[in-house]
């Protein structure tokens, strides 16, 4: 290929990839939308749903009045239903859910701030963290957490957007908010939060 034919075809492969992760922003690209969320449009509480409950396989856990967050130290553990955590102090914060399927959208919600809930339980704000999904699997089921993002009064578990009880779709009892970090890391469903 001459080198003049190599350049065309390198523009014409950036040109159609911004038209097609162009979707999520210009609503006339949407049909080209090929690498944008697996869920088009914006889902409940006008932010897109990456995974589904009932993908997920949590629609039954989720809704159950047995479910407690269990929280564990190295001094023993605690299981915390949503109305004790809706009892704690409760931290609003705006911030983004970052997609890497290239969308980006940003909400207030609220819950119990990490360092709170440490506090709570005796833990000291600097730990590192598991936090585990009620999924029985899939590739976001568990996600670890530095000290550093323990420790942010701004890293939450949320249960709320917009003071309204976050969507089952939104990982309704409660999931993880936390600032600068890839929506992946954002643990939807909450089961237990381990001081590692
Ligand atoms: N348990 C669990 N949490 C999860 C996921 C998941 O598949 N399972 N997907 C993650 C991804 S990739 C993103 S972008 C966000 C999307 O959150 P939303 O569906 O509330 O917009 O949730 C994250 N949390
Ligand atoms: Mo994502």
């Amino acid at each position: 290929m001459s080198r003049r034919g190599f350049l065309t075809t390198v523009g014409v492969g950036v040109v159609g990839a911004a038209a097609l992760t162009g979707g999520q922003t210009f609503g006339w690209l949407e049909p080209l939308n090929l690498f944008g969320a697996r869920t088009r449009g914006l889902g409940p509480q006008g932010l897109p749903i990456n995974r589904t409950a009932a993908q997920a396989g949590v629609e039954g856990a989720a809704v159950s009045a047995d479910w407690r967050l269990s929280v564990a130290t190295a001094a023993g553990s605690s299981a915390l239903s949503r109305d004790a955590l809706l009892a704690l102090p409760q931290t609003e914060a705006v911030l983004p859910i970052a997609c890497v399927e290239g969308w980006s959208s940003s909400v207030r919600w609220s819950g119990v701030a990490v360092p709170v809930l440490l506090a709570s339980v005796g833990a000291p704000p600097e730990s590192r963290l598991r936090f585990t999904s009620l999924e029985p699997s899939g590739a976001y089921r568990v996600m670890e957490m530095g000290p550093e993002y323990a420790a942010d009064p701004l890293t939450l578990v949320a249960l709320a957007i917009d003071g309204e009880a976050l969507h089952l779709e939104h990982g309704y009892p409660a999931r993880v908010i936390a600032p600068g970090r890839p929506g992946v890391l954002q643990t939807k469903w909450l089961r237990s939060v381990e001081v590692i």
